[in-house]
């Protein structure tokens, strides 16, 4: 009687189960997609320890009320085996256009009880045949306007036309795309709170489209939609194209912007009706006199022309708007990344009157964006906005570093007595600084207000200590990834560049998964890499690939993105989707290598000499003697290999997992056999480099010996596992002859405190990691940054801005890849399978003594796709406590720092007698203990 009572407490107990939350379709919460299986995820929680999920349900109806088990006419997955919480692709019917696809699960625990089911969610199919896109694409040819001005910048059209919808409106959607940028309104208000819509694509292969619920934005009788337009990244002006003279500097893709939109309604007695850009929508132009992301906008507010965007307007001054032919084999899609928003508002810190009468605004912080003016004046008064990231020492504004981008904002009041507020649509600027000029009246907390845009990905990591430059750190590494997620990831956000750099991207890439939620930012960024190789099978030196300038192609070191990025987000999620749908490129890429290498699966000194520049970027931005840049590219060709070898067993793809495994080891034995001498040291043939010419810093002479060298080949596994002590200890050996400072550039960075904790030398790493002079991280946080540098010498107290003021981003996150180790070593949270399915907790503890320079408290937090996992560590005198969270459905073995004599201590007990974790073994000083789901804390003490 007593058991049964106590095995129905139990039951009872339990009784909600295992419950997913959090359901996500295409890395989405209620999404569009036109993905014809889109896959689903859902987070589990549990009140219970060690707790996994043994099968799921999934149910997919068309309507709410047919959300149930008998009722679902989509698709009933009914109990399916398995711990998938992620990437379960729909398997239903197939879904037609315009569906909206409602869902649920649950799912059942390691004791076989099924939870409750989820919140119901939805998603809804978009458009997934062009041909059901009657819409033209329309638009007002302005180009002549913009011309005899320093930059040619025609005033940007405005589009309209109105509808008369019926009462009884169901459903409404609006689609919308633009070749250039588009605003859409309708009734007045904006669709969506989107920024830079439609985003960069290879125009001339794909452009995506947006999708608007606008069911309660219409009203029965006139209607007005309204859209402006701009040049935006398809005929606007791109990178430096005009800083290196190339012949063509803007419009690379078209010269006229132009607006393909169409409306959708459905009526509650089922007749639908749909509105469409056609030749009966009116053009005219507005305020809006100059708009480029590069250089800024110039908005005459006295041109406004009052309610053009409301029904009523009278257009008949306007023309008629100018149809533009379609390419046909240009591809017309959902947007699958997460939208550029306004994420977040930006309060002024101080403002400075200058001699000449102009305000200096300081934002605070370095970022991304615009900001929103008000002003109450004249009409006719001229304001003038220009953005800097720094000052001079005297106080003026910094644009030296903008180059050729105007980067400026104009705004003329049309003199409004209550006052007028404006900002900018279609461009963003990279700036702390704002200086102001025009302003009649001193300026209030209200003048200006800062509003950082950029891909609204959502955060997933933290990472605290007790260390505040290393705090200041981390949060600089956020804001610079902010700042350059804008659609693409960017190398930096202010100058005449902002472009797809693919070797910032690839060394960046994992350290952008343990702060943001990344996957769908890089599923469309992976179309644009693919979208960008070139014939010979070479993936670009950026992408989207304009023809910026007539030598840029590709660079050993950038063009391995093309293999790097898919490869970490199947590891971060589990994605192999990406990988599939990439794969034929992706063997491309390394047939380039095979037929490059001409069979002998090296590249030697000069083997990339007929590029430019010669050898490609290197490891650019380092210090000191070059590392030969043909070395690193065969480590490359190896790494990818590898990584390779490992996407093609994860798809299944035994033969080319083969292949690559071979690639693999023939590519090491050839790297050994010609950079390796019998010490196990690097070397190069120096003299075949000759005066280095064409080389990047090639001056500087070349040796094998470098800190970026050994760094790199202990990452990517270059050496044999025997010598690996030895790398080390060359490693160390040359940090030690410089005085234990890094010189490592763009390649070399990100892998040097990984490699030195993997050999061993962890204390070394926080050395360099927690230093504070020149150069290290922590010296740009001492000298007031609030991103990361391009350079480590962007700025020294010495020299100032003086070291090459032209090429010198404070917003550039290469450098910023140290976050890997942060998360990876300094909290050790280590990945052993995709997704986080199972991983270690194996944390390097801070050398101690160093007090408020060091690290005595580490707390690091990372929702990945299969729940939130937190590494906290404090260690004071001779004591360690650390607290772990392990989340439901995942295993973790968690490395506990603890020497033989040491006693530990589990949520208060002896480790030796827990149940609630098993230690599996002991590995150098730590003790490895099994954990599932929970939380967890350790005490060490000696
Ligand atoms: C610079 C970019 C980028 C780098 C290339 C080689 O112009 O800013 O960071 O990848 O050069």
């Amino acid at each position: 009687m007593l058991s049964v009572m106590l095995a129905l407490g139990t039951v009872w107990a339990n009784a909600k189960g295992i419950v997913p939350g959090y359901l996500r379709c295409e890395y989405k919460e209620s999404p569009v997609t036109d993905v014809a299986h889109p896959r689903l995820s859902w987070e589990l929680t549990a009140t219970e320890n060690n707790q996994v999920q043994t099968a799921y349900q999934i149910l997919v109806a068309s309507s709410p009320e047919k959300l149930t088990e008998n009722g679902a006419d989509l698709w009933n997955s009914g109990k399916t085996n398995g711990r998938g919480t992620a990437q379960v692709a729909y398997a239903g019917k197939p879904l037609a256009s315009r569906t909206v696809c409602y869902w649920k699960v649950r799912s059942w625990d390691k004791n076989g009880i099924p939870g409750e089911w989820s919140k119901p969610s939805h998603w809804e199919m978009g458009l997934l045949d062009k041909s059901e896109w009657q819409g033209q694409w329309v638009g007002l040819d302005l180009d002549h306007l913009g011309k005899g001005k320093v930059y040619h910048l025609p005033p940007a059209p405005y589009l309209r036309k109105e509808v008369t919808i019926r009462n009884g409106v169901k459903k409404a959607r609006l689609y919308v795309t633009a070749l250039g940028l588009y605003e859409f309104s309708i009734n007045g208000k904006k669709a969506g709170d989107a920024f830079l819509t439609p985003g960069w694509t290879d125009y001339d292969k794909r452009v995506y489209y947006q999708t608007y619920d606008v069911t309660a934005d219409l009203k029965s009788g006139k209607n007005a939609l309204a859209s402006q337009l701009s040049y935006g990244w398809y005929a606007g002006y791109l990178g430096y194209s005009l800083l290196v003279q190339n012949p063509v500097v803007r419009a690379f893709y078209g010269k006229v912007p132009v607006l393909k939109a169409q409306l959708e309604v459905e009526y509650a007695d089922g007749k639908k009706e749909t509105f469409v850009t056609d030749q009966s929508w009116k053009a005219s132009q507005g305020a809006l006199l100059e708009s480029d992301l590069l250089n800024g906008e110039t908005y005459d507010a006295r041109l406004e022309q009052k309610g053009w965007n409301l029904a009523g307007f009278d257009d008949a001054k306007w023309k008629n708007a100018e149809i533009f032919p379609d390419k046909a084999d240009r591809k017309v899609q959902v947007y699958p990344g997460p939208p550029v928003r306004i994420t977040q508002p930006l309060r002024v810190g101080t403002t400075q009157k200058r001699p000449d009468s102009t305000y200096i605004f300081d934002m605070g912080q370095n970022y991304a964006g615009i900001v929103r003016l008000h002003v109450k004046g004249r009409a006719g008064d001229t304001i003038r906005l220009r953005y800097g990231e720094k000052l001079y020492p005297d106080g003026r504004l910094m644009t030296e570093n903008l180059r050729m981008a105007r980067a400026t904002d104009t705004y003329i009041l049309k003199g409004d007595p209550a006052g007028e507020t404006w900002e900018p649509k279609f461009t963003f600027h990279g700036f702390q600084y704002v200086e102001v000029k025009g302003l009649s009246n001193a300026p209030t907390k209200e003048t200006l207000t800062g509003l950082v845009i950029g891909s609204d990905t959502p955060k997933t990591g933290s990472f605290e200590t007790d260390n505040a430059m290393v705090n200041q750190l981390y949060s600089n590494i956020d804001w610079t990834q902010r700042a350059n997620y804008v659609d693409i990831p960017t190398d930096c956000p202010q100058r005449d560049e902002r472009i797809g750099w693919t070797g910032d991207a690839q060394v960046y890439v994992k350290s952008a998964t343990f702060n943001r939620d990344v996957a769908s930012f890089f599923t469309k960024w992976v179309v644009d890499l693919n979208d960008g190789q070139y014939e010979n099978g070479a993936y670009p030196l950026y992408a989207p690939r304009p023809n910026l300038r007539k030598t840029d192609t590709f660079s050993p070191g950038w063009m391995e993105a093309g293999i790097i990025c898919p490869y970490q987000i199947y590891r971060t999620y589990g994605d192999t989707r990406m990988i599939r749908d990439g794969w034929q490129d992706m063997v491309q890429f390394m047939n380039f290598l095979d037929t490059r290498s001409k069979g002998t699966y090296i590249f030697k000194e000069n083997a990339f000499a007929d590029i430019d520049p010669k050898g490609g970027f290197g490891d650019w931005l380092s210090f000191g003697k070059k590392t030969p840049p043909d070395m690193l590219a065969s480590f490359y060709y190896a790494y990818c290999a590898d990584l390779m070898a490992e996407m093609a067993a994860a798809i299944g793809n035994a033969k080319d997992e083969q292949r690559f495994v071979e690639t693999g080891k023939k590519v090491r034995e050839a790297i050994r056999g010609h950079y390796v001498d019998q010490g196990g040291r690097f070397k190069c043939d120096a003299q075949a480099y000759g005066n280095g010419a064409g080389y990047v810093d090639g001056s500087l002479g070349f040796t094998g010996h470098t800190q970026t060298a050994y760094a790199n080949a202990i990452y990517m596994n270059i050496i044999n596992p025997a010598d690996r002590t030895k790398a080390g200890d060359y490693l160390t050996a040359l940090l030690k002859e410089n005085g234990d400072k890094l010189g490592t550039g763009f390649l070399g960075a990100k892998p040097l405190l990984p490699a030195l904790s993997a050999t061993g030398h962890s204390d070394l790493a926080y050395k360099l990691f927690l230093s504070k002079e020149f150069p290290s991280w922590g010296f740009e946080v001492e000298n007031g940054s609030t991103t990361i540098w391009e350079r480590w010498d962007s700025f020294t107290k010495e020299d100032g801005f003086k070291y090459n003021a032209a090429m010198n981003s404070f917003s550039h996150y290469a450098f910023g890849a140290v976050c890997e180790w942060m998360f990876g070593n300094a909290a050790g949270i280590v990945m052993t399978k995709p997704g986080f399915e199972t991983f270690d907790i194996r944390p390097e503890i801070a050398p101690d003594g160093m007090g408020s320079d060091g690290i005595n408290h580490l707390k690091a937090s990372l929702r990945t796709i299969n729940g939130t996992i937190v590494s906290e560590w404090s260690s004071a005198s001779g004591k360690l406590t650390m607290k772990v969270k392990v989340p439901v459905n995942t295993l973790a073995h968690v490395y506990v720092p603890a020497g033989a004599e040491a006693k530990v201590l589990v949520n208060g007990k002896q480790l030796s007698s827990s149940e609630a974790v098993k230690t599996v073994g002991k590995e150098d000083s730590y003790v490895i203990v099994e954990a599932g789901s929970g939380d967890y804390e350790f005490a060490v003490s000696k």
